[in-house]
Order: C-alpha cells, then structure tokens, then sequence
C-alpha cells in the first residue's frame, strides 16, 4: 500500500499514516506447509508475532531493514525486507537470515545495529540472549544479555564473530562507530548490572578495542548518562550508528523514564564533536519523537525504539522506528533540519523555572517581530 505523510508535522520530521511493516508482511511461505498432503487443513504451522526494532542500510540501491522478527514461540530473529524508495512496499526476501552461533548457543537475538565500517565489512551488532547460569531452577527469566558481532559483503552470509567482552557484566544497545578512531574500533556501550535494570550502570558509553575478530573493550566511559527528572532518567541506549555531518556526528537515542504505567520508551538527539567523539556539543532538551496513537499501543506498550536509519545521498534521512515493540515505522527528515534541531533546540534546562524561561525567550522574539510586522 503506498504510504503518505500524516500532514501533522513539527518541522523536525514528518510522520507516515501507515506503518512500513508489520507482522503481516511475513511471507506465506514462512508460515504455512502449502502441501495438502502433510497440511489438509492449510494450518498455520509458525506463527508470526511481531515485526520491529529494525537495523537499516541502503544497498544495492534498496532501502533495507533487517528486521527483529519474533514468532508466535517469543523467539526472535532477523530477517532482511526491501524497499525501492524507504516508504513503502516493503518485502521481506525468501529466508529469514541463518545466524551462525557461537559455542554457547544464543536463546533470542534482537535489535541489530547495522554499519559499513571504513575497513569494508558491513557489521551487525546485536543482543544475545541466554539463561542467566546463576538462575535458580525456580526462575525462568534470569538472563543474560550480551553484544553478539557478525559481519557481511551482501546481507545474505553473515561470518559470526566472538562475543564483545567489556568490564560490565551485561551489554545491550552496542553499536560500531563507522570510523576508525585512533586506528580502532569505537563502539557505543550500555553497561548495565542487570537484565532488565541498568542499576549502577547505564548511559550510553564509549570504547575502543583493537580488532573485531575477539573485540574486547578494556575501557568503557561513559559520555551521555542517565539522568534525574528527564526522558532518560531511568535508562538509555544509542539508537543506530551515529550520522557524520559537517557539525558533528548526528546521534539517536532512545531513553527511558518510570511512569505509575510502567516504563516509556522515547525517542532523542544529540551530537558529538567531530574529533572528540566522547564530547557531547550538543543536546536538545526532551524528546525527538515519542510514540503517539496507535504507536502508543502493542505487546510493550508506550515504546518508541530506533536502531536504524538511512542518510540518502541529497541528504535526506530515513528514521526506522519501532512502536511498543509490534511494528516499524518511518519518519523522514533530513540532515539540514537535524543539525538546526540539535544545534538550535534549547537544552533542558533540568528545572520547572527554566523550561518556563526558554518558552518566555521564544514568546518575547515573537513579540518583537510581530511588532516590527
Ligand atoms: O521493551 C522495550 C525495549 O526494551 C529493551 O531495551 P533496553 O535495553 O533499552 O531496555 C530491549 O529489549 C528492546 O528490544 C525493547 O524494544
């Protein structure tokens, strides 16, 4: 179906009225034995729960997204869907992608980051999931979770690397830096204590390590925290690989706060010096985009979740974003207009009384031309 923009813009990005994929994209072909033999009754033999949390990379001139599917069974895995112009008709391709395992088997992979490294291999990074081996038999949902690496040519092969090792006990929302920094690999961290909480750790960190074939972080720092009162107070992970721009890198993030509901995932931006990548120049205050509508509403609801997102050549940005951990999403914008929001959105001025002020700025300004009209 083809898809339109919602017509509800903030300048900052515009909104489709459909989602880009669903569950339902699922192909047939993955989900029923077409065989009357060994299926007289045309059952569904594996059923398709959810389509999200997308990784995404232009190839081939395809806009891709590779896909966190994850069946009626709670497994996830991940499966590649093109599109010939980023907004729709998208297709999942014949398989789902065959992930070879490490030595210790994953129980659930998800949410894989995507990104054409300068040394020639696109790497996707992603969660791995196993049965914590400390759980008591009476708990089944100990687990842990950890960064799994594999790298690819064409999106169809993908060679399995070890597991990153960092100083923290548990790793999600790892992601590769595109760049060789200081003739390094630079990855985005988020150490956490605990499967679900960040506990002590969290924020989104920064390290370096030699090689990707036994990538281990001696050193993690962390350059964008948690934080008291704000989206991201409860924890947050850096989105997709950051954009680079005459300014500096352009980031997405996700952050997450307590609510009497449960957690609320959202969506934010900030950027990072184009030679410190460990300095935050700037950051907007709140969030980018937040879940609205229907958005607000699946197996995990009150989630907005990005991992992927396409710059095209004329600059224009192809944002994939998830919602309540169902469906994606996306929203365009483009590197012009990011830079002016992150460089010229006010930053949270972390008080009722400044948030007031920076509206009272905007107020007087207006006043000012409006007299001068
Ligand atoms: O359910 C919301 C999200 O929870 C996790 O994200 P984080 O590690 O930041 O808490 C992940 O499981 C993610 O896949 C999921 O969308």
């Amino acid at each position: 179906m083809n898809n339109q923009t919602d017509g509800l813009g903030n300048g900052v990005f515009d909104r489709y009225v459909n989602p880009v994929l669903t569950a339902q994209h699922a192909p047939i072909n993955w989900k029923y034995d077409l065989d009357p033999q060994t299926n007289p009754y045309l059952m569904e033999r594996f059923g398709i729960n959810a389509a999200f949390n997308a990784g995404a990379i232009k190839f081939n001139g395809k806009y891709i997204m590779v896909v966190r599917v994850e069946g009626a069974d709670r497994k996830s895995f991940f499966a590649v869907a093109e599109s010939p112009n980023g907004i729709d008709h998208f297709t999942f391709w014949e398989h789902p992608v065959t992930m070879p395992e490490t030595s210790e088997p994953d129980t659930n992979l998800y949410d894989m980051r995507l990104t054409e490294h300068e040394d020639g291999w696109i790497y996707g990074l992603f969660c791995t999931e196993r049965r914590d081996p400390e759980a008591p038999i009476h708990d089944q949902s100990m687990a842990t979770a950890a960064c799994g690496i594999a790298r690819t040519k064409d999106l169809l092969t993908w060679e399995r690397l070890t597991d990153l090792q960092t100083p923290s006990p548990q790793q999600r929302n790892v992601v590769l830096h595109p760049e060789f920094v200081d003739g390094k690999y630079a990855l985005y961290t988020r150490p956490q204590d605990s499967f679900i909480s960040a506990g002590k750790g969290g924020g989104i960190g920064f390290g370096l390590c030699d090689n990707m074939e036994h990538a281990v972080i001696k050193e993690e720092i962390i350059i964008d925290n948690k934080q008291y009162h704000t989206v991201y107070e409860a924890k947050n992970g850096q989105g997709p690989a950051p954009i680079k721009t005459e300014k500096g890198w352009l980031h997405l993030a996700h952050g997450v706060r307590n609510t009497a509901a449960g957690l609320r995932y959202t969506l934010y931006m900030f950027m990072t010096d184009l030679n410190d990548l460990t300095k935050v120049t700037h950051k907007p205050a709140g969030y980018f985009l937040a879940p609205e509508g229907i958005e607000r509403v699946g197996d995990v609801s009150n989630v907005a979740f990005c991992n992927g997102w396409i710059k095209d050549e004329d600059g224009k940005i192809f944002v994939y974003y998830a919602s309540s951990d169902t469906r994606m999403h996306v929203a365009t914008t483009t590197v012009d207009k990011l830079i002016d929001y992150v460089i010229h959105t006010p930053a949270d001025g972390l008080r009722s009384a400044l948030s007031v002020q920076a509206i009272n700025s905007i107020v007087d300004k207006n006043k000012e031309l409006q007299q001068l009209a």
